[in-house]
């Protein structure tokens, strides 16, 4: 029963229609664009800047991004230019900014892994030692994506995590600097920044030139070039997870506001228009006024057309039969923003298995934790929340096993070593274990 509202066009589902299964899983799929042309020119922009480094980097943002530089000198942001962004902020945005940075410095603390080791009855000791990266490079968007919120979700956790040096690339479509970009990269720490994009920065990002520092691991969202460059390069470097279309799903009591769960709703649909909202009830009158509150609602909103797209695109209003169906949804679609918009959400974070991040209660809009709650805003999407995390100071660590055998240690663990070597047939194991065994 579809029901277009003044123009806004948001599939009403109900768990009891036949069809249910059918069109749910219809709205949630979403394929990423993989063309072959993309691939191939992606790999030839790769080839070049790996054989020519700095200079095919120029040639490639003086096409691209309609520059007319003649070095990579005026493609580089030391930290001056940055704190000089920070402090030409207005006030009130450099307060807020500051602010966001530094709850989600102390949220990110609390994620930091200890190392541990324990030892045995005969003296061997075992453990395992957590260490930083040494680079951490960050791909920030140009144009309208560019998220000064992204620029400290991205790379707090990787300061935090005791990365030496941060590099950020970041497009400057017509010579265009984002100064609450660079501000940000400023309070979050970031070394240096060279104003490049697409899959030119990304492959400086992974083998290095003159002038870009080769780095351990690239994160960060980016377009389709961007995400088939990183694709590609993976193995030489890390990579963090290909974002899809940003999600939400709103459960609702019932209790909550109609006018505060659309503006939600609208809240991840305006990024843009792949996008998916969907609130889900049992209450079938309080949908009703929801979808009414968004007719409403949506002509006064800046990014209206991208809002009436997404919304009409991707967009859901389910009504469930009770509280038990509502939780077996959030499972089933895994979503990458969820809001518990009901009276004791306490009671319902046992039954949430797989979200990538769970809004308790009626007063915690999204948004809130898109700026400045403290948790990172990098989060799996697609229903990847079933095997993935947020974006984590674990993204930029790796750990190291310690083994360190007590000479009485090694006689026991050689007699196990050499047994197993020698039914492998692996004889040079087995007698660098058994010249261990005590005699
Ligand atoms: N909701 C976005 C993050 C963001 N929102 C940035 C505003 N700025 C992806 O989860
Ligand atoms: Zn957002």
């Amino acid at each position: 029963s579809e029901s277009p509202t003044d123009g806004v066009d948001i599939a009403r589902l109900s768990t009891e229609q036949d069809d249910f299964d059918a069109r749910l899983d219809h709205l949630l799929s979403w394929e990423g664009v993989s063309d072959a042309t993309i691939q191939q020119r992606v790999d030839e922009i790769l080839a070049e800047v790996r054989a020519r480094g700095d200079a095919a980097l120029v040639e490639y943002s003086n096409r691209f991004d309609r520059l007319s530089v003649v070095s990579m000198a005026e493609l580089t942001l030391g930290e001056p230019r940055l704190r000089e962004a920070y402090e030409g902020l207005p006030a009130q945005q450099r307060d807020a900014l500051t602010a966001a940075a530094e709850r989600i410095r102390v949220y990110h603390e609390h994620q930091k892994p200890a190392s541990w080791q324990y030892t045995e009855a005969d003296g061997t000791v075992l453990g395992q030692q957590v260490t930083p990266l040494d680079r951490a490079g960050i791909y920030v968007p140009g144009g309208k994506a560019a998220y000064p919120s992204s620029v400290l979700m991205n790379a707090i956790p990787a300061h935090v995590a005791g990365v030496r040096e941060i590099v950020m690339v970041v497009p400057t479509p017509d010579g265009v600097l984002n100064e609450l970009v660079l501000a940000a990269a400023y309070l979050a720490g970031v070394d240096h920044v060279f104003t490049l994009g697409g899959a030119q920065a990304v492959a400086a990002l992974a083998y290095g030139t003159e002038t870009v520092p080769r780095v351990d691991k690239i994160v960060g969202p980016g377009n389709i070039y961007v995400a088939t460059a990183k694709r590609a390069v993976f193995g030489q470097v890390g990579i963090d997870m290909i974002a899809g279309p940003s999600e939400i799903l709103v459960v609702s009591d019932g209790g909550t506001d109609p006018d505060w769960l659309a503006m939600d709703l609208f809240s991840q649909a305006e990024h843009d228009e792949d996008a998916q909202a969907i609130l889900v009830s049992w209450d079938e009158a309080h949908l009703a006024d929801v979808e009414a509150a968004i007719a409403r609602l949506l002509p006064t909103l800046e990014r209206a057309e991208i809002v009436r797209e997404s919304l009409s695109r991707r967009g859901m209003l389910i009504r469930c039969r009770d509280r038990d169906e509502a939780a077996a949804l959030i499972n089933r679609i895994a979503p990458e923003h969820l809001e518990l918009s009901v009276a004791n959400p306490e009671g319902w974070l046992g039954d949430v298995r797989h979200a990538g991040a769970i809004f308790m209660g009626r007063y915690t809009a999204e948004a809130l934790g898109d700026y400045c709650a403290g948790p990172n805003h990098v989060l799996p999407t697609s229903g990847t929340a079933r095997f993935s995390s947020p974006l984590g100071v674990y993204d930029f660590q790796k750990r190291s096993s310690i083994i360190h055998c007590s000479a009485e240690g090694a006689g026991e663990l050689g007699k196990i070593a050499s047994t197993l070597a020698r039914g492998e047939s692996l004889t040079a194991h087995a007698r660098s274990a058994e010249y261990r065994l005590k005699p």
